[in-house]
């Protein structure tokens, strides 16, 4: 609990580090100040979210004059700016990071302690801003603490949804949606900027002119416009001056009130009108793969675009610039499709709104957007039908017409007598219903396209974008994905990073190509002994926080093996439970069976309209119940489903793991980043060549890293030559009996029909070849087994994946697109 602080002064006043302007007295008297000036309490009457907001606004306050030195640069007209444009950003907690990143952690907690409170309570008041699904929206955050961290003067531009990701609750085994509430009791992080606004259209038609020149012109005649607001968020960077900015648009009415329905009497005309408008930025859809034909989701992506680009062309003008340089002032990147829609709006943007010729205006377009794309699964590859694209954006529809018809006649020359390639670049899809294909919109609208793990990328140029490959390899490129060593190690795991500080110094925080040194340890039996301390301690925090959310007892000494990211068959979270059928099986056939003591922790999402993933979720607590009380297990086996998986949680649960599952069928995961946050914190993987799995293994060395199953070719081939699941069930009797256990309704009180969906489909389909690479999984988790047996031996393995993991920082990625796509610059702020 909170202490009640009580009003004392402290003889304390001394300066605070070089990084703050702020003396410890100054803290305290700016904290007290927000307690009574911003969230009018008295200290007794301060609620614990009173002292939070306080204690939020105090940091706030310390971010603000480098916020503004920052907003002043990007002002200049001879720096270029990086817009990095994403339908979603999964930031985490603020106060905790900031504190981190100005260097004022043991000041504040010092200062918090001497009022009677306990940080770590405040922390825990803070609701995260969930405005992200999973890894997509988790990078896009991390990518934002790189560019400030390495001064690059850039801007995340996103929506302000008012519900995030929906919170996850466990009832009786199933997952259960609530909506967030991330804006309950305010959010302090954010400016509003109410006078920063744009308008934008929707639907109506378009009507052709002649403007003074003589020169034929189209106009877009409306049939609804909404107002985007401007929400700011400070995203300071690492020990630096930058404070970048992350700007979120909400949508609005134009009017509150329409007057004109209101006045022949159509109240409630108008009032829909409102509603409607106000909805576009309402709710986060739950999906880690497109939805395919909601309007409101279309029209959230052209909001947020819109407004986007509508603010850059004005921060330019403002600049008085010249339209036609304005790729030399703006790098855009797209983040993933949904954003891709910019392509045409900066087209119209410029041609319509600003009277630029084609050429030039496609010339513009083409050299200011990057592409990244995110997926390997041709189900995930976003397409609207043409006739809902067209009535929300007629215009729209025309100009992609016309950079249809530019692109296919150069595909044509190139191509001469090609007519299927034709179709099959084409940025309309004619094959049944029409559909504008957004992927190809973003290939063609930019200059550079790149995958995010360099076999996503191979296979970006072999299979998914071969043809633009082959016509414009020029503008494909890998970028291996990265996350921030502050967030994911400083912050998660203070224990981990006071043991690599002591050794090699502060400096990996920001270089950590730099933890290499800490490979001349890993002989060391002390260090090996303080390294298990560590890890034993983070152990024991999630196991604290597993009682608290499941009432699950687990046993910190045991090996904990994890698995946490969205639902989703391709990543075979289910793979994971059948190995865990196969021990309870050989223990229920001899209780003597000496297995490892392992506790398997689950977590993640599922879309609420998955049926399988959420059998999945049902499957794993269905087991749990079972092998956590059956007394032949005796508790060496323990299954636990942690609720509810977030960036909040996240912090108690990388640092904790032993084992780190990367099992996805192999050329279906574009990269994966858990992969690198468990590996940054001492945890061996068991994976898949899949994703950036091969470079982590790679990095890490073949002999520090659990490998098995099929590689990406395999698997194609395997496909080719028509997969049977039912040759490998039959050959293997462990395999039998694992699936013998769930569809004799062992672990659902004798209903037989519970898992048999999931059952049919690995028997019958198998489209993610679990069974084919059962067998091979079961040797490495042996192979796992024994390792951690040798406790010696694991230690050193721990040790050298963190001192190898430094090509996967975010500062390294975020580096190699500066470079070889943005071409900027960093821009150190200073304070004077
Ligand atoms: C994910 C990929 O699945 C993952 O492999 C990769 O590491 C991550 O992006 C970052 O590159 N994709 C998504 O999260 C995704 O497509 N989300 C859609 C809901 C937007």
């Amino acid at each position: 609990m909170v202490k009640r602080f009580e009003a004392r002064q402290s003889a304390a006043d001394v300066c605070v580090g070089g990084r703050s302007d702020m003396s410890l007295e100054g803290l305290r008297r700016t904290f007290r100040e927000h307690v009574f000036y911003t969230q009018g309490r008295f200290p007794m009457g301060a609620s614990r979210n009173d002292l939070y907001m306080a204690l939020a606004y105090t940091v706030r306050d310390q971010l603000l004059h480098r916020w503004i030195r920052t907003v002043e640069q990007l002002g200049r007209e001879d720096i270029k700016i990086v817009s990095y444009l994403s339908a979603e950003f999964l930031l985490g907690p603020h106060l905790e990071n900031n504190l981190i990143n100005l260097g004022l952690y043991e000041d504040v907690r010092r200062t918090a302690e001497e009022e009677g409170l306990d940080i770590q309570v405040l922390f825990d008041q803070e609701e995260e801003p969930g405005l992200g699904n999973g890894g997509l929206g988790r990078l896009a955050a991390c990518y934002l603490d790189s560019l400030a961290t390495l001064e690059i003067p850039a801007m995340g531009y996103g929506i302000r949804y008012e519900f995030g990701i929906f919170d996850q609750e466990i009832r009786d085994g199933w997952q259960v949606e609530h909506t967030d509430q991330w804006l309950r009791l305010g959010n302090p992080w954010e400016i509003a900027r109410p006078e920063i606004t744009y308008h934008v259209n929707f639907g109506g038609r378009t009507e052709p002119y002649e403007d003074e020149q003589g020169r034929y012109r189209v106009r877009w005649i409306p049939y609804r416009t909404v107002k985007g607001v401007a929400y700011d968020t400070p995203i300071l960077g690492y020990r630096v001056n930058t404070c970048n900015l992350l700007r979120l648009w909400k949508a609005e009415a134009v009017e509150s009130f329409e007057f004109e329905a209101f006045n022949v009497g159509d109240y409630y005309g108008a009032v829909d009108q409102k509603i409607y408008s106000e909805n576009i930025t309402k709710v986060l859809y739950p999906n880690d793969e497109p939805i395919q034909g909601k309007q409101l989701r279309l029209e959230q992506q052209y909001f947020f675009v819109s407004c986007s680009l509508q603010d850059m062309v004005r921060i330019y003008k403002l600049l008085g610039g010249d339209l036609s340089r304005f790729s030399s002032h703006f790098a855009i990147q797209l983040n993933d499709t949904h954003p891709a829609i910019g392509v045409a709006e900066l087209m119209r943007l410029l041609v319509d709104e600003n009277g630029m010729d084609w050429e030039p205006a496609w010339e513009v377009t083409c050299n200011t957007f990057g592409y990244t794309n995110h997926t390997l699964l041709p189900e995930a590859l976003e397409k609207w039908p043409v006739d809902l694209f067209a009535g929300l954006f007629p215009r729209h529809m025309e100009i992609i017409y016309e950079i249809n018809r530019r692109f296919l006649d150069e595909v044509r020359n190139r191509f001469p007598g090609d007519e299927d390639r034709v179709a099959r670049m084409s940025l309309i899809d004619e094959s049944g219903e029409r559909y504008v294909r957004m992927a190809h919109l973003a290939c063609v609208g930019s200059h550079a396209v790149n995958g995010v793990a360099e076999l996503h990328t191979r296979l970006l140029k072999e299979e998914v974008l071969r043809d633009f490959y082959e016509m414009m390899p020029e503008k494909f490129n890998n970028k291996t994905n990265g996350v921030t060593p502050r967030r994911f190690v400083v912050l998660s795991n203070p224990g981990l990073s006071r043991l690599i500080t002591g050794k090699i110094g502060e400096t990996w925080v920001s270089r950590p190509e730099e933890l290499r040194r800490l490979e001349k340890f890993v002989d060391d039996p002390a260090f090996r002994e303080e390294w298990r301390r560590v890890k034993l301690e983070n152990k024991k925090n999630l196991a604290r926080l597993i009682r608290e959310r499941t009432g699950i007892e687990v046993d910190p000494s045991s090996m904990f093996d994890i698995q946490v990211k969205r639902l989703h068959e391709y990543k075979r979270q289910h793979l994971n439970v059948l190995h865990i059928i196969a021990l309870y099986n050989r223990i229920k056939q001899d209780p003597a069976y000496d297995v490892c003591p392992r506790t398997f922790i689950f977590g993640g999402k599922a879309a609420p309209g998955y049926f399988m993933a959420k059998r999945i979720i049902k499957l794993i607590n269905s087991v749990a119940d079972v092998v956590n009380h059956d007394s032949d297990v005796n508790g060496r086996l323990k299954v636990v489903f942690f609720p509810d998986f977030n960036v909040k949680n996240a912090k108690f649960i990388y640092p904790a793991a032993d084992l780190s599952e990367q099992i996805s069928t192999a050329g279906k995961e574009a990269s994966g980043t858990g992969n690198m946050k468990f590996s940054m914190n001492g945890a061996l993987t068991i994976g898949t060549l899949d994703g950036a799995n091969v470079e982590i293994r790679e990095e890490v060395g073949a002999e520090n890293f659990f490998l098995f199953g099929l590689t990406a070719e395999d698997v194609t081939s395997l496909q080719k030559n028509g997969y049977q699941p039912m040759e490998y069930y039959r050959s293997n009797p462990e395999l039998q009996a694992v699936i013998e256990r769930i569809s004799s309704g062992y672990f659902s009180n004798g209903d037989q029909e519970l898992f048999s969906p999931l059952v049919d489909s690995l028997l019958f389909h198998d489209t993610f070849m679990l069974l084919a690479d059962f067998g091979a999984y079961m040797d490495a988790q042996r192979q796992v087994e024994e390792a951690y047996r040798d406790q010696e031996r694991w230690t050193r393995m721990s040790i050298l994946n963190v001192a190898r993991m430094g090509k996967f920082s975010s500062d390294r990625a975020i580096r190699e697109y500066c470079k070889d796509i943005w071409k900027v610059e960093p821009v150190p702020v200073t304070l004077e």
